[in-house]
């Protein structure tokens, strides 16, 4: 159905040049220069990106929508960092900061013992006293309770600082992360790639370049990753473009990138609170422009945690595939910084979501193989 529309917009007299050509390469399947993604964003209206995003992703998975079942957990919000877009991250001495001890964590983990959770996603703050080796005790007990649960933990950020504190490589300290039970990183920390807009926004923190080089490292090692760009707060399309081209760039040396996803700002209980927050227009042109330009990326993943459950099922018709789990309630960071909505839906509740909008639910684990198919 795509394919007729993308071919009639072809024919239009009013389409402009430009729009044709883009719709042109997309419906040869080539790829889109950096001039023409700033276009996109800069000159075009979200039905035009709609159009050519859900005929990728519909060329791609047709109508199938992943998700999976998992739990988060969030060990700390402790954080030697001060990002100005985190609601999240607290010093020591504040009242709000917490750290699970591993007693916690086991208990966390034991409620899912016997359950069909496949993953287990592990995030928090930069603890200044935690190093590998903390961390991998912490990894080995979760193992032990579940074996065969998939342990996506740790953004590059965190890992940066546990690698240097315990006084190895990136590829040492990946490597013997991976000996623990790590089996792949989830991709936040990437935030904007842009060096001046990254000063304005986490200054203190790891620099894109070392970001990049630890979702290589990993890559090479057999670790896959997840890449991550926090968009609507300073930055302006050519950083968005920038950022997506350096993704872009790496997943072809690499091919080691599971998904993309747009982690959309949001605005309470932080430094920036007084940027509003982009609109869902918005949002649903960032996910159609994020499917267009990483041409080399299977899947595109909405956060349903982070943009609410009606945008999520709009979503899937701007190239995204994916939505994420079946989140438990212990994730803080968007509820933080403003998420009305408890994170948490059950599998039933996310097959509906996906059905009520004529798409098919398919469980998939971490690695995107299927689980069990949903018929409709
Ligand atoms: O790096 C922090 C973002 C990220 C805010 O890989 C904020 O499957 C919006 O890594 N508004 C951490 N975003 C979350 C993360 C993640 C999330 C979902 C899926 C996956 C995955 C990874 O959260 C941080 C930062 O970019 N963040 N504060 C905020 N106020
Ligand atoms: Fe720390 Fe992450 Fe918050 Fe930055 S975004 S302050 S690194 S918890």
């Amino acid at each position: 159905m795509s394919k007729k529309q993308i071919k009639e917009l072809l024919n239009l007299s009013s389409t402009a040049e430009k729009q044709k050509e883009i719709a042109k390469k997309i419906l040869d399947n080539k790829r889109i220069t950096t001039e023409e993604g700033l276009y996109l964003y800069e000159k075009t209206d979200l039905p035009y990106l709609g159009l050519l995003a859900n005929y990728i992703r519909e060329r791609r998975h047709g109508n199938k929508t992943f998700f999976n079942k998992n739990f988060h957990i969030e060990p700390t919000n402790i954080c030697i960092y001060s990002c100005t877009f985190c609601s999240y991250s607290r010093k020591f001495n504040n009242e709000d900061a917490w750290e699970y001890d591993f007693e916690k964590i086991v208990e966390l983990v034991e409620k899912y013992k016997d359950t069909d959770v496949t993953e287990v996603h592990i995030v928090g703050g930069v603890h200044p006293h935690r190093d590998i080796y903390y961390y991998g005790k912490m990894l080995k007990k979760i193992k032990k309770i579940i074996p065969d649960i998939h342990i996506k933990a740790f953004t590059a950020v965190e890992l940066e600082f546990m690698i240097k504190k315990s006084k190895m490589t990136i590829k040492g300290g990946l490597t013997k992360l991976k000996e623990y039970g790590l089996d792949s990183i989830p991709g936040g920390g990437a935030e904007i790639f842009d060096a001046d807009i990254r000063k304005q926004v986490c200054h203190e923190k790891s620099k894109s370049k070392t970001w990049l080089e630890i979702h290589q490292t990993a890559h090479e090692l057999g670790i896959p990753s997840n890449a991550t760009m926090l968009y609507g707060h300073i930055e302006n399309y050519s950083h968005r473009i920038n950022h997506l081209e350096r993704l872009r760039d790496l997943q072809d040396k690499t091919k080691g990138f599971q998904t993309f996803i747009p982690l959309k700002f949001r605005n309470e209980n932080n430094k920036l609170s007084h940027i509003t927050e982009t609109s869902v227009i918005e949002d649903l042109k960032n996910y159609a422009i994020s499917r267009i330009y990483l041409d080399n990326f299977d899947h595109i993943k909405a956060y349903w945690v982070m943009i609410g459950k009606e945008n999520a099922q709009m979503s899937l018709n701007y190239g995204v595939d994916d939505l994420d789990g079946t989140i438990d309630d212990s994730t803080k960071i968007y509820t933080m910084a403003g998420d009305k909505q408890k994170p948490s839906m059950t599998t039933n509740d996310i097959i509906k979501l996906i059905k009520d909008v004529n798409r098919k639910p398919i469980e998939r684990d971490t690695l995107y193989n299927e689980i069990k198919k949903e018929e409709k």
